[in-house]
């Protein structure tokens, strides 16, 4: 289907090229998936809580079609984000034969085949992505999700509901990638719609789709710290474990049932001031990433930019997963007039941030990070 985004036709177009000339006959099948930036709601969605992101018109592409074996896969990756051309190889006819190895981003590919609803006939294809890699932009979201729907294309299988084709590229992810992330990702992947952000309740993966035709003179700017955030590091890990403490402490199932008065009981409990930290991020962000929801729908972008910095400064003060460059351009942002509120994006220990601004301060926001 075609999108309202040229700069997304002209990657369609390229994959398509690339795929002819590569394999020296047309694809069949075409299909994109976006990334995404988390607008608020951060290390919220492995404790069962809201997010708020919204879908980005940078995508990954797949082209592609049927080969005349049953068994076997050839995938090209043109990956322009990080300026390379790499190949996988392998045999597609069953788990044991689509181990996790290299190249890594074939893993995901892999992954999602192993969890794809039926079995597949082998293929060709072509991958190109615009989603900087590395970025906590979700690259290997949008790399899942553009799998599955490239199988579901390929094998008519089109009534896979987009709340369990996020559940098996998820599963994906943490089998095949060893990253054992939370379900947002995939689920803006699935379901992002133009023009609107997406509250997701990761309890029980409901979704309310909300309009941001009313934003007026104002934006959303996402500047890249170039520093690549390392998921699979132990630090989200440690995270994700201190969060569980904390619940079976209180002996609830997720901090998303557990309330501020609960940080008292964890004290009481003997948790340490580490996890009650972890735990005071959690609750105080499911509220934010709450409010800030209803904030953009009732139009209140300057309740919504508040809520943004307060979000950067729990995760900085009490999740500790911001850095020293996403500390900086927060502050650079949060000093140019006709900014709303800024706040790092995505897991933290280095990728984006997000602001939101009036339209006539993004050049001096770009300007003043340049010269600092
Ligand atoms: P990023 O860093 O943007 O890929 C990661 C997790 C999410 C979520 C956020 C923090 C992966 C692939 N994704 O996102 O599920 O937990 O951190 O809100 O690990």
């Amino acid at each position: 289907m075609a999108t309202n985004y040229p700069e997304v036709e002209e990657v369609k177009a390229r994959a398509l090229q690339s795929f002819a000339k590569e394999f020296g006959v047309a694809a069949t099948v075409c299909v994109c998936a976006p990334g995404r930036v988390n607008l608020i709601g951060e290390h919220t969605d492995y404790n069962e809580g809201f997010v708020l992101p919204m879908a980005l018109p940078v995508v990954t592409v797949i082209a592609g079609r049927p080969n005349d074996n049953t068994k076997s896969c050839k995938i090209v990756s043109l990956c322009e984000a990080i300026g390379t051309q790499s190949t996988a190889e392998f045999d597609c006819s069953s788990r044991e034969t689509m181990k996790p190895g290299e190249p890594k981003w074939a893993n995901y590919v892999k992954g999602c085949i192993a969890n794809f609803s039926k079995p597949i006939p082998g293929f060709n294809a072509v991958v190109v992505s615009t989603v900087p890699v590395g970025a906590g932009l979700s690259s290997s979201a949008a790399l899942e999700v553009a799998t599955y729907t490239f199988l579901e294309c390929m094998t008519g299988e089109t009534s896979t509901r987009p709340e369990d084709k996020a559940l098996a590229c998820q599963k994906a992810e943490h089998e095949y990638a060893g990253v054992p992330c939370g379900i947002m990702d995939q689920l803006i992947s699935a379901m992002g719609l133009e023009g609107h952000a997406l509250l997701l309740d990761c309890r029980d993966l409901s979704a309310k789709q909300i309009p941001m035709q009313h934003l007026g003179d104002k934006v959303f700017l996402i500047t890249n710290s170039n520093a690549p955030h390392k998921l699979s590091s132990s630090a989200y890990c440690e995270r994700r474990d201190s969060c569980h403490e904390a619940a079976n402490l209180l002996g609830k199932k997720s901090l998303r049932e557990a309330d501020l008065q609960d940080l008292d009981v964890l004290r009481s409990k003997n948790a340490s001031e580490v996890t009650v930290k972890r735990a005071r991020h959690v609750i105080s962000e499911i509220k934010r990433a709450l409010e800030a929801a209803q904030s953009l729908e009732n139009n209140e972008l300057e309740r919504f930019g508040r809520l943004m910095n307060e979000s950067h400064d729990s995760l900085r003060d009490d999740y500790e997963v911001s850095s020293k460059e996403l500390d900086t351009l927060v502050s650079i942002a949060r000093g140019v007039d006709g900014v709303l509120g800024s706040r790092l994006t995505g897991a933290g220990f280095g990728g984006c941030t997000v602001t939101l601004l009036k339209r006539d301060a993004v050049d001096t926001v770009i300007r003043l990070v340049k010269e600092k």
